[in-house]
């Protein structure tokens, strides 16, 4: 089959219900893939766009978890697909097709939905997490998975061992088949010669339909399983089946120009997400979001120009190496290394450094904020200091080990 045939019998599959709890408040009122990122868009905008651009246009977002503000956004935002064209992007909330359970897990969210992917009469499934920050054309991935006629082929992308033990770990062959696979190991293995890295599961998976639909009938039925691709159907793959790596590095999408890492992110703690964001703020960012050839799409609204109003007395009211999107107005303050989302107010004398900050959230005057991450909505009062006392910031807010802290709605009242 050629590439071009194979594209159009792909359906994509987002898996965007899970609840992300190690974001901890940012996931209090929405989903994980719903979370805000990069100062205009939301986590799943990337393998949104990511399909789109790669001409796998026939696409399915599995929600469950608190999935209100994700599914505002896939209908406002991704509705100019034409099915006359057999092009679609669809929500597929969990509705308990397969019995009384919600999905009990990604491979069980799949399974859910088998008589759909049936009914769209699909040769091949891809199946994507809802809440990871890169740029890949799934195509090239397709294309391998084609040329190795294998069951099913599995991203994978090098990662520091200190981090390995959240990853599904892998070994391969000399022709990449995968010969041993263990989800989140206590002692991840490193990569043989290299025992600086492991090789970590992207969590993205190309399917042939009829191996997969077998595979998942059966797991349905067993009551030892979690019903997960990672702890569960992957691991039992290896040795029973033809099982490939497909390496991240052959199928990132860079720019000629630009010069790029294979720049992906799993922004699954409060630090990797605020290092995210802080990660655009660089002067040459390692994620290129300014690719004309790979646009990053997301809902758009209608909103006036971010506008800087300067105190030529005090010299101040600018922002420095940040990102500030629409509808933001910076007055009187400063801004350093701080990516504003939409509608953001920063009033006079306040000075925000190193910090995210949610839309339509209003910063008080003589405020000063240092590594924060301000949820959405948030009114911070006037004179608030965050960031310079540990051990006040913690009893406020939350503060994780690494001196990020999160400010929500809901602790700025209590303060009140
Ligand atoms: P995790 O990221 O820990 O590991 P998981 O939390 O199950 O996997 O999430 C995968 C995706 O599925 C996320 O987008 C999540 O929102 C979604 N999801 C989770 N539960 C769901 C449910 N019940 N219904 C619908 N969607 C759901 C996985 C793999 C690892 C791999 C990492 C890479 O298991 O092997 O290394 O991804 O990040
Ligand atoms: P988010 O989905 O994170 O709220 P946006 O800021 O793009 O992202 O908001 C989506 C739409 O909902 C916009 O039209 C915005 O004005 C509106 N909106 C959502 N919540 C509020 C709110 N609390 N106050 C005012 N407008 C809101």
């Amino acid at each position: 089959m050629d590439l071009n045939t194979a594209r159009m019998k792909t359906i994509s599959i987002i898996l965007a219900g899970g609840r992300g709890s190690r974001l901890k408040q940012l996931t209090d009122q929405r989903s994980k893939p719903a979370v805000p990122i990069a100062g205009k868009y939301k986590i799943i905008d990337f393998p949104l766009s990511n399909c789109i651009n790669s001409g796998m246009r026939r696409i399915a977002v599995l929600t469950q978890y608190r999935s209100h503000t994700l599914n505002q956004h896939v209908q406002r935002g991704w509705n100019f697909l034409r099915t006359d064209f057999n092009e679609f992007i669809e929500l597929w909330p969990a509705q308990q097709q397969t019995g009384g359970d919600w999905y009990r897990g990604t491979a069980d969210a799949v399974y859910q939905n088998l008589s759909m992917i049936r009914g769209l009469k699909s040769e091949f499934v891809l199946v994507l997490a809802g809440d990871h920050v890169y740029k890949q054309d799934y195509s090239l991935m397709l294309k391998e998975h084609l040329e190795s006629g294998a069951d099913v082929t599995v991203a994978c992308i090098e990662v520091p061992v200190e981090e390995a033990n959240q990853f599904g770990i892998m070994h391969v062959d000399e022709s990449d088949n995968i010969i041993a696979f263990e989800e989140k190991p206590a002692h991840p293995a490193t990569m043989p010669g290299k025992p600086e890295v492991s090789l970590a599961s992207m969590g993205i998976y190309i399917f042939n339909t009829k191996f997969l639909s077998e595979n998942l009938c059966s797991d349905a039925q067993d009551t030892e399983s979690s019903h997960d691709f990672g702890k569960d159907l992957i691991p039992y793959f290896v040795g029973r089946s033809h099982i490939k790596a497909h390496h991240f590095s052959n199928s990132v999408v860079v720019n000629e120009n630009y010069p790029q890492d294979a720049y992906w992110r799993d922004v699954g703690t409060l630090t990797a997400y605020w290092e995210a964001n802080m990660d655009l703020t660089k002067l040459v960012p390692e994620l290129d979001l300014y690719d004309e050839n790979w646009p990053i799409r997301t809902a758009h609204y209608q909103r006036p120009a971010a506008k800087f109003n300067y105190n030529y007395e005090e010299r101040i009211g600018t922002a420095l190496n940040s990102v500030v999107s629409a509808g933001c107005i910076v007055s009187g303050a400063t801004v350093e290394q701080s990516i504003l989302f939409n509608n953001v107010r920063v009033n006079s004398y306040s000075y925000v450094n190193e910090c995210v900050i949610l839309p339509r959230c209003d910063i008080g005057r003589h405020c000063r904020l240092n590594k924060v991450v301000v949820d959405a909505d948030c009114q911070i009062p006037e004179g608030t200091v965050i960031g310079e006392d540990p051990q006040q910031d913690s009893e406020r807010f939350y503060r994780n080990e690494d001196g990020i802290i999160l400010v929500t709605q809901a602790m700025i009242e209590a303060l009140t």
